[in-house]
């Protein structure tokens, strides 16, 4: 084919910093590659009918909005790497678009993306994808193409944190139908990039309505976690490791779990569920196992004992562990066993569970070392008035948020070192998995308070921001007038809607590293400068000297 066999530049590891074109470094091929590019375009043509539905005053259906809440979450960096379930979901969507395109009025002209009726065969999808291409139209303007991915790649981080607010049986209405709003915009060749910029932010918005709704769920069905220890080392017995973000694929596996001598570990963004007092409860929930996404390969290695993968991020599974790594929800890859849900969300885990019956698990325990979480929003701020008057009496100098993901590439030793560098007298709050990179070191305390608060996964970027308004409001400041740095790295698409988030709530001078995404122009990047004094981070000390100037 003349052409380059795919092109995706959604994720930090990208190749040479500019876009994957050959095969994704992350094991993505072209041929899904180019699949997921087919499906965006088809969750765009569905919600050019359902924007007009919409402003006719029509309900749209939440199995469309599932359904596309789904196709954005299924083409996150390190979700579904199966052939079968793309061409699966293409074909969805087609008989999603036949049918919407009966409810429109006939004689409105819609763009290419509503238009197009997929072919056949999957070989013939292929070909189409070209024309779904990011780079397809090499004429658009480079600031358009750059905020059209940047709404599309925030999205798909909303998308992540929705659908997991959906499990819990929440949802919210506005953000349900932003989905199509921003996904009709992307396809609007007539917004300015005034007009992009707006959407860009809208979506920041609607990334806050998100994981406020999410926050909600958790707490709501889990209660607000409280410190807690966990044990990061193995014990004697067959196990299970639980990783992603998905609260409610852990707490059905513990429900099915219980009394079979089974011991649940958590993995990754999983951890902070060791915090929640309705999944703390299960004893056999023991400890955390594991580094973060990228050890994976390393860490599971022929382990006597079963994985369940419940969102992002999966690798290529070894064949010494292809046979007792489960995927679930919309994660996927072809030849590993997947666990379905019935028409209510339930999951029966039998076949994981007898398979880490039947591996054993491990023959002895190692001595236990804990580290601790439980730190959102509620438990913190519960010590707000020792926090408040230590600030006062200059015994708490600075807070630093460093947060985000943790990945491969080199360049994410600043975030440890910036981590061993933080003055005594500071505390550093963390989010999301990058926290792995310095959650095992001791920090002892400052002001009666550990000196590393775990706030949670990279949804709980909302509990941060509880937290620093409870803070701010307390000294009769904004968030920007507080002793507080943010510090973000990016990885994934998540961090992409953690980031406009906090650019949606005026948050400024934030640190981004380890890298700039090759998804934002230099226009665009001059944008977020000029407005929100965004930093590329440059070296830990002279971060933090930066950082140490600001106080109250
Ligand atoms: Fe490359 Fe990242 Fe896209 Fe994978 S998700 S193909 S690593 S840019
Ligand atoms: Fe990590 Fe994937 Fe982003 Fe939830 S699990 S933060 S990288």
């Amino acid at each position: 084919m003349d052409r380059n066999p795919m092109f995706c530049y959604q994720c930090e590891q990208t190749a040479g910093g500019k876009g994957c074109t050959k095969m994704g470094v992350c094991g993505k091929t072209p041929e899904i590659a180019n699949l997921q590019d087919l499906l965006l375009h088809q969750a765009k043509g569905i919600s050019c009918y359902c924007v007009d539905l919409i402003e006719k005053g029509e309900t749209i259906e939440k199995e469309i909005v599932s359904f596309v809440e789904n196709s954005l979450f299924t083409t996150l960096t390190n979700v579904n790497f199966d052939a079968e379930v793309h061409v699966e979901m293409l074909k969805k969507s087609q008989q999603i678009k036949k049918d919407l395109r009966n409810r429109v009025s006939g004689d409105k002209s819609y763009p290419d993306q509503a238009t197009y009726n997929l072919s056949d065969t999957k070989e013939e999808m292929l070909e189409d994808s070209i024309k779904a291409g990011i780079m397809y139209d090499k004429d658009l303007n480079e600031d358009v193409r750059s905020l059209r991915q940047t709404i599309i790649f925030g999205l798909k981080g909303v998308s992540a944190y929705a659908h997991q607010a959906r499990a819990l049986k929440y949802e919210d209405d506005q953000v349900d139908n932003f989905y199509f709003r921003a996904l009709e915009a992307v396809t609007n060749g007539n917004l300015s990039v005034e007009e992009l910029i707006q959407m860009t932010m809208r979506t920041g918005d609607m990334s806050v309505a998100v994981m406020k709704l999410l926050d909600d769920a958790n707490t709501t069905k889990y209660m607000h976690p409280t410190p807690h220890k966990v044990n990061v080392n193995i014990q004697k017995g067959p196990f299970i490791i639980v990783s992603g973000h998905d609260l409610r694929d852990l707490e059905m596996l513990l429900e099915q779990t219980e009394g079979k001598g089974i011991n649940i570990y958590t993995h990754g963004e999983m951890l902070p569920s060791h915090g929640y007092p309705e999944l703390n409860k299960y004893s056999h929930l023991v400890g955390n196992y594991g580094g973060a996404w990228q050890d994976q390969q390393k860490e599971f290695d022929g382990i006597p004992g079963c994985m369940l993968m419940t969102t992002n991020c999966l690798m290529r599974p070894r064949e010494t562990y292809k046979d007792r790594i489960f995927t679930t929800s919309v994660v996927g890859w072809d030849g590993v066993e997947y666990i379905p849900a019935d028409k209510d969300g339930y999951k029966d885990f039998s076949k994981i569970i007898d398979k880490a019956l039947e591996l054993g698990g491990f023959q002895s325990s190692e001595k236990p070392k804990e580290i601790l979480v439980g730190f959102g929003h509620n438990a913190t701020l519960s010590h707000a008035s020792e926090i408040i008057s230590a600030v006062k009496s200059g015994d708490l100098r600075h807070f630093f948020l460093i947060g985000g993901c943790d990945g491969a590439r080199p360049g994410r030793n600043y975030y440890t070192d910036l981590a061993k560098m933080v003055p005594k007298d500071c505390i550093i709050l963390t989010l999301a998995c990058g926290k792995y990179r310095f959650n095992k070191l001791q920090f002892g305390e400052v002001a009666g308070l550990p000196r590393l608060l775990d706030v949670g996964q990279c949804n709980d970027a909302y509990s941060a921001v509880r937290i620093a308004t409870a803070l701010a409001d307390a000294f009769d400041t904004d968030v920007n007038g507080l002793p507080l740095s943010i510090v973000l790295s990016w990885y994934e698409q998540k961090a992409v809607a953690d980031l406009l988030a906090l650019l949606s709530l005026g948050v400024k001078g934030i640190f981004l590293g380890p890298s700039l995404p090759a998804f934002i122009s230099p226009n665009v990047l001059q944008y977020l400068v000029d407005t929100f004094n965004l930093r590329p981070i440059s070296t830990p000390e002279e971060d933090l000297k930066t950082c140490l100037q600001q106080s109250v």
